[in-house]
């Protein structure tokens, strides 16, 4: 038994050490993410504290805050700019308000599965993209996959782009997945995750840009009748860090970090890739219609947004000329 009974933590197979491992770490982290403990990016958060903690032999220990408990995802970058939390698994779609560079990753239909988008985090446009936070004091460490961009309807089985008009449709607040929306026609209202479900519930929006994990872990399923499967953008979150708190550890440590944290990606999109059959079925078993779209209906939108997004930077030219077949 140890003084820290009282954790949570020591109920469980291996609490001892864990606790032992906290009460002296060197090292004692905050981590801050904006979804629920069902959602993926939290089981790989606690996965990245298990190797984190047992690479380091208890030296590091790390604290996990979901669903915003410290703030949305704007607050957590600000609060790890300023140090005062030290890791964000923060939306790629955050992140692309700050640096137009993310934006790449959400060039439509550009991976075919999450696994290619996850070998496509090892190229060095990728990890350039990464560098460039360090002008925020914030070290971009690694991507991770939570399935992709899915549309969820109120009471409309969408077939094509022309079926939108006139709904107004939830999207991440992210510059190039308005752009893509906007290109179709439909109205788009830019709105938090948290904010979601009462919004679709109170009519104030027909729609929503989504995944399924997030449409399962939020319960959007109760509020909305048709879900189309299209596939058409990844959905990364970034492992961000502060960059004084991660360049003042010894090299030995940063790298448990980044092994930590490849461990965790790994982990993250073999256990998300093989979860998407399921995912449709519960969908399908709580009342909603699920049905697959082709990649052909948004033909026009993919071209305008490969013209238009080349030219906004240089990374984004590399990234989509690289990765698109
Ligand atoms: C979102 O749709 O804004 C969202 C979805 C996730 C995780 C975080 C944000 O699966």
């Amino acid at each position: 038994t140890t003084e820290s009974a009282s954790d949570p933590q020591s109920a469980e197979g291996e609490a001892e050490e864990t606790a032992e491992g906290q009460a002296d770490a060197e090292h004692e982290f905050k981590l801050g993410l904006i979804t629920p403990p069902a959602h993926m990016w939290h089981k790989a958060a606690e996965k990245f504290k298990e190797e984190l903690e047992a690479n380091s032999n208890g030296r590091m220990a790390l604290e996990i805050y979901p669903s915003g408990q410290v703030g949305n995802e704007n607050d957590m970058l600000q609060q790890i700019e300023s140090g005062s939390l030290d890791f964000g698994f923060i939306t790629a779609a955050e992140i692309s308000s700050r640096e137009e560079a993310f934006s790449a990753w959400f060039t439509p239909y550009l991976f075919k599965t999450i696994n290619d988008a996850h070998e496509a985090r090892e190229s060095d446009v990728a990890k350039e993209m990464l560098g460039t936070l360090e002008q925020y004091g914030m070290t971009g460490l690694d991507y991770l996959f939570a399935g992709q961009r899915v549309l969820l309807f109120k009471d409309k089985e969408v077939k094509q782009p022309e079926d939108m008009e006139g709904l107004v449709l939830r999207v991440t607040p992210s510059p190039p997945m308005l752009e893509f929306y906007n290109s179709t026609g439909t109205s788009t209202e830019g709105i938090p995750l948290p904010e979601v479900y009462s919004a679709v519930q109170t009519g104030v929006i027909d729609g929503m840009d989504m995944d399924l994990d997030a449409t399962i872990t939020n319960k959007f399923f109760e509020v909305v009748d048709y879900g189309a499967v299209t596939n058409h953008m990844v959905w990364p979150s970034v492992a961000v860090v502060n960059s004084n708190t991660f360049s003042s550890l010894p090299e030995e440590d940063q790298q448990i970090i980044e092994g930590a944290l490849e461990t965790t990606a790994d982990y993250a999109v073999e256990t998300r890739s093989a979860q998407e059959e399921e995912f449709k079925q519960t969908l399908t078993d709580e009342g909603m219609t699920i049905y697959e779209l082709d990649k052909s209906v948004f033909e026009e939108q993919i071209e305008s947004f490969d013209e238009k997004y080349k030219e906004k930077d240089p990374l984004i030219e590399e990234f989509i000329t690289t990765f698109r077949e």
